[in-house]
């Protein structure tokens, strides 16, 4: 297989460009670790690649930010885009370019681009009656307000704004949006959210307001500097400048349209599937060939994981924990915390970010599928054949099947996005070499004399460690090249390329380097009794503070329901805890852990109505997800169970 590098297009990819009222967490960075990844992949096959990133910087919170943090509002987002730089530095991101919004050569274009439209009747002026969200930065119609003043989106209160506006044209562009995403499939991507833009676009679109007063922090509108322009219109404009447009047509003829333009599901349907298309429509521009709208990382209650939202999950941290509890590397916990994202969760689906499965896979899949493998051939490298790959004869070649088919299933993920298959096909093929090993034992091969077969033997489970090497270079682009070094092949120069992702490429004469393990394999046992005594000493601190009194408003957030325990079993290696499926008068029943098992016994318990918190963030224990909690009486220990001294309905409400 052979891809020559004649396609003229730069192969463009896109993140969003982010808000810099605070600093990147993990879903600014998932988006921004899967466009590296499409990046390093094209680039792997010779493509010419932009990878854009960056910042959103005159935004109406950014200002806020700014004044709370004493700063003006151009200091701040400097900062903050310094720590962007930092952590993406850090987490290896290979973008080549990197917008501020506030760079001149931006604001250009965004005036011109508005001025191109007004112009052109697509945007007008009139009065604006509504209202806004500004931590979502979005202007909001009375109908999709909740509760008639807070945002669809975020939950909190919008403002009221009355003005003289400027609006763009949307409603103009329906049919043809329609149309274009009906005739393209991959426009908007995945097809679940594709067919939520679709119904969302049918039900007709209002003109946008794409512009506010002058509050001296943004692009002023061309001519009339009272206003100035929306931050959504100036932040999708970005995509245009970065490409050159209007100022380097020999770079835009070369890059537009995007190939790939990621976004989370959040700014999907509203601003990338529809405003972003329609003014290209309007500029007569070419449309994207693909905008994928990817999953939420949430938090264990189903929250999405946003600083708003008081949960974050800074990738930094996880990897320090790698580091902490597995003595690995950084850039090997780097890669690993990459390597997890885009492995645990189908891209375009939610997912829940745990450093517990985190460091599960960190064991499961690096140190003991991928590291074993290694680790166990390299000795008998060293062993048998004195370090070096040697020319295998006519028995070589007994994985191409299992190779072939990573390969492809590698180049599909990379291709349509389905990241999770990348790591799948190549697991496949470890698990398939790993039993090759078990099976061929090159151990007793040694001991009969086989030579031959041996050296074939050891041959194969090479190339398919190389094979593999690169079909996860991209997600791993730091393991990869140490694989690559203990491989032998860095010292004869061989480049790491997409065309020899197939059998038999290895070179003969590679002397093979064993390093220290990438993943030195990690106790769980004792990460699991950590985890534990913190908890216990985090309850103790909490009841060593004093007795404190809470308000009538806090105690009725208490949600207490009367449950009827329906069933009741011990949870496997925990003897305190006990698996209880307990009927709330819900549509199904809840399974709760109890740590009640040394007190009670499954048959005590099954049939009593116990009284439970209903609404406690779920939480997995031992392996069990727990859906509330029930109550008991007792410090340290339960002695006494609460239940409701007479009979009464499943989910009655505990007042
Ligand atoms: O929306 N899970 O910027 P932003 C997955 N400036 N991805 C997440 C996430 C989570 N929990 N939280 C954030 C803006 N993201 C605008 C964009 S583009 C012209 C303007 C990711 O700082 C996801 O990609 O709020 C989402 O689209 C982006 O961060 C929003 O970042």
């Amino acid at each position: 297989m052979s891809v020559e590098a004649t396609d003229a297009k730069t192969f463009y990819v896109t993140t969003p460009i982010y808000y810099v009222n605070d600093a990147p967490h993990i879903g600014h960075t998932y988006t921004t670790v899967a466009a590296d990844v499409i990046a390093r992949y094209q680039r792997m096959r010779g493509r010419d690649v932009l990878f854009a990133t960056g910042t959103d910087e005159h935004a109406e919170k950014v200002v806020r930010a700014a004044e709370a943090a004493g700063l003006d509002a151009q200091a701040f987002a400097d900062r903050v885009v310094t720590a962007y730089h930092d952590a993406w530095g850090r987490m290896n991101m290979s973008y080549d370019r990197f917008i501020r919004t506030t760079e001149d050569v931006h604001k250009g274009i965004v005036a011109r681009v508005f001025a191109q439209l007004l112009e052109k009747g697509d945007i007008y002026k009139d009065q604006y009656q509504g209202w806004y969200c500004v931590p979502c930065e979005t202007y909001l119609r009375e109908d999709e307000l909740v509760d008639g003043r807070n945002c669809p989106d975020c939950g909190r209160p919008v403002e009221e704004m009355a003005q003289d506006a400027y609006f763009f044209r949307t409603s103009a562009y329906d049919d043809d949006l329609v149309r274009e995403i009906d005739r393209r499939p991959k426009l908007v991507q995945p097809d679940t959210r594709r067919n939520e833009v679709l119904s969302f676009i049918r039900q007709g679109l209002r003109d946008n307001c794409v512009t506010r007063l002058n509050t001296g922090w943004g692009v002023p509108v061309p001519g009339d500097e009272g206003h100035m322009i929306y931050v959504w219109f100036d932040a999708l404009i970005n995509y245009l400048t970065v490409a050159g447009y209007g100022y380097d047509d020999e770079k835009f003829a070369r890059t537009w349209p995007p190939d790939v333009q990621l976004v989370g599901k959040d700014i999907l349907p509203r601003f990338h599937a529809t405003i972003w298309p329609a003014i290209l429509m309007a500029l007569g521009l070419e449309l994207p060939g693909t905008i994928f709208g990817h999953g939420w990382w949430v938090s264990a209650g189903g929250d999405k994981i946003s600083k708003s939202r008081g949960k974050v999950v800074d990738p930094q941290a996880e990897a320090e924990l790698l580091i902490e509890e597995s003595g690995c590397t950084t850039d090997v916990a780097i890669d690993s915390v990459r390597y997890y994202v885009l492995r645990e969760v189908p891209f375009g689906q939610d997912g829940t970010f745990s450093s517990e499965a985190l460091l599960g896979r960190f064991n499961a899949d690096l140190a003991n599928d991928l590291g074993n493998l290694l680790n166990r051939t390299l000795p008998l490298v060293e062993r048998y054949l004195g370090g070096e790959v040697r020319q295998p004869g006519p028995g070589a070649g007994c994985l191409t099947e299992q190779v072939t088919a990573a390969v492809s299933r590698a180049e599909r993920g990379y291709e349509e996005l389905d990241f999770r298959d990348v790591p799948e096909g190549a697991w496949d093929l470890l698990a398939s070499a790993n039993k090759f090993v078990d099976e061929r034992a090159p151990w007793d091969l040694h001991k009969t004399g086989k030579k031959v077969e041996l050296t074939a033997v050891l041959y194969d489970i090479l190339d398919t460690i190389r094979v593999v090497a690169l079909l996860i270079s991209p997600v791993m682009p730091t393991v990869a090249p140490e694989i690559w070094r203990q491989l032998g092949l860095e010292e004869m120069a061989v480049e790491m390329s997409w065309d020899d992702c197939e059998v038999g490429q290895t070179p003969v004469g590679a002397k093979v380097e064993r390093g220290r393990p990438i993943f030195p394999r990690i106790d769980m046992a004792r990460v699991r009794q950590r985890a534990e005594q913190q908890a216990l000493q985090a309850q103790e601190q909490e009841g060593s503070q004093g007795q404190q009194m809470i308000s009538h408003e806090q105690f009725q957030e208490l949600d207490l329901r009367v449950g009827r325990v329906l069933d009741a079993d011990r949870v496997e290696g925990a003897d305190k805890l006990l698996k209880l499926t307990v009927d709330l008068g819900e549509e199904q029943p809840r399974t709760l852990v109890a740590g009640v098992a040394q007190q009670f016994g499954p048959r005590e318990l099954i049939g009593q109505n116990v009284v439970v918190v209903a609404n406690l963030e779920p939480a997995t224990i031992h392996g069990v997800q727990s859906q509330g909690m029930i109550l008991a009486a007792g410090e340290k220990e339960p002695v006494a169970l609460i239940v409701a001294d007479r009979d009464c309905q499943p989910g009655e409400k505990v007042t």
